[in-house]
């Protein structure tokens, strides 16, 4: 990716300095530190250059071509061009690129499938599932039975045969797999195995690990399961929002849950931004880019193990990894506080069987799609690891803390981000 140039926000400079100059901290803190969200991704100018733009203006609520407002000409093409270009993309039959994030996303396609109570099984938040996925808290949880199956105790790996046992005991009316905080890929075969011996729905939130399968790394869940959902701002490096594919059977429930289901008048300057995101992600460029994202977490998974850090599972088959703390006698609260001091971005993230809280935690989660986006290499993971490493064997040492924090900005200058 070439240095981004985000519009230099002329207007806000002059009319709103409070605005203005807090975009330019935040702009500091993306350019000096080190982006370790598994989640996060920088998008490229043309996606910046999309978000900004006059589409904001308009009310299209409808899908391409069948709009509850006149005026909507334009903007059936830029929908249009996202919807082709997404089905291109993951070979799907058909896609509505209207949901506004993750959760709205997982919410329609719930609300299309499935009937207040029905039971879902799906992968427990303790265990890398998301919090759409059935968290009690969430309106997952709350208006649906989910089940939760979780990863073996030894291996860290999805447990299969308990997903086979839940499902021959609960029935449930859809499986849904796909994580938050997985290291390992997931055998879509076998699930859709499990679903059609019981009759279930299958359902894939590839959210994380779009960007991997759009970049041919990672197996296609799209043209297996009846639904899958995905935001398309983490590896897939697009604006932030989401979208669903399915099966054409499910096309005219899934629209309609959307809209008016649950949402009102699309986003269409983010919907254009995907567009501009997917023929990106079409270029055969990007497969390298995604190939580089597992390469960079392999390396670094390796590189924090050399250093005595245990990794959930062992290592990592996709972008992301889990650091179990407490080999280090640290939490993972303690160690994104340091991090973050240190100005490099981590988030704190529950292992597998962990003793501690949802707000404490045992762990860390750390991905690459960002430092990837920036041009680091499998050789710069070393170096990243060795400033984590030192973070957490500084921790209650403020000195030695902002010490790196120096080192950090000068090696993430290397890898200039903006030209501005
Ligand atoms: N917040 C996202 C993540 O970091 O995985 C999921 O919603």
């Amino acid at each position: 990716m070439k240095i981004l140039t985000y519009p230099t926000k002329k207007f806000l400079k002059e009319n709103d300095t409070k605005v203005f100059n807090v975009l330019q901290q935040e702009i500091r803190r993306q350019k000096e530190g080190i982006e370790l969200i598994a989640s996060e991704n920088y998008v490229s100018n043309t996606v910046m250059d999309a978000m900004g733009s006059a589409f904001t203006n308009k009310y299209s609520e409808g899908i391409p071509y069948k709009r509850y407002y006149g005026g909507n000409q334009f903007i059936d093409i830029v929908e249009s061009l996202a919807v082709e270009r997404a089905k291109k993309l993951f070979n799907a039959e058909h896609v509505n690129v209207q949901p506004h994030s993750g959760n709205p996303a997982n919410m329609s396609a719930y609300f299309a499938l499935l009937e207040h109570g029905d039971t879902v099984l799906g992968m427990s938040l303790a265990h890398g599932g998301h919090l759409s996925h059935g968290l009690p808290i969430n309106f997952s949880g709350r208006w649906y039975n989910f089940i939760g199956y979780t990863t073996k105790q030894d291996t860290g790996l999805i447990d299969m045969e308990e997903v086979y046992a839940l499902a021959k005991k609960h029935k449930p009316k859809m499986i849904l797999a796909g994580f938050s905080a997985y290291s390992r890929n997931i055998d879509w075969k076998a699930f859709k195995k499990i679903a059609d011996e019981v009759g279930a729905i299958t359902m894939a939130d590839i959210s994380h690990i779009a960007g991997l399968i759009a970049g041919k790394q990672l197996e296609n869940p799209v043209p297996i399961f009846d639904v899958v959902t995905t935001t398309t701002h983490k590896t897939l490096r697009g604006p932030r929002g989401a979208m669903i594919m399915c099966k054409e059977q499910f096309a005219k429930v899934i629209d309609k849950a959307v809209f008016p289901g649950i949402q009102g008048g699309p986003h269409e300057h983010i919907i254009a931004a995907k567009a501009v995101a997917f023929k990106e992600a079409l270029n055969p460029k990007f497969q390298q880019y995604a190939k580089n994202i597992i390469n960079n977490a392999q390396a670094l998974a390796d590189a924090l193990t050399k250093r005595g850090l245990n990794i959930v599972t062992g290592g990592t088959s996709n972008h992301l990894m889990l650091v179990d703390l407490r080999a280090k006698k640290v939490t993972g609260n303690i160690a994104e506080k340091a991090l973050e001091k240190a100005e490099i971005s981590v988030n704190k993230n529950l292992i597998p069987y962990d003793p501690e809280k949802p707000f404490v935690t045992s762990g860390i989660r750390l991905g690459t799609p960002a430092l990837t986006t920036r041009g680091m290499k499998p050789k710069d993971m070393e170096i990243v690891a060795e400033f984590v490493n030192k973070v957490l064997d500084s921790i209650g040492n403020e000195k030695k803390i902002r010490s790196i924090a120096k080192e950090v900005k000068k090696y993430a200058s290397k890898f200039p981000l903006f030209s501005f």
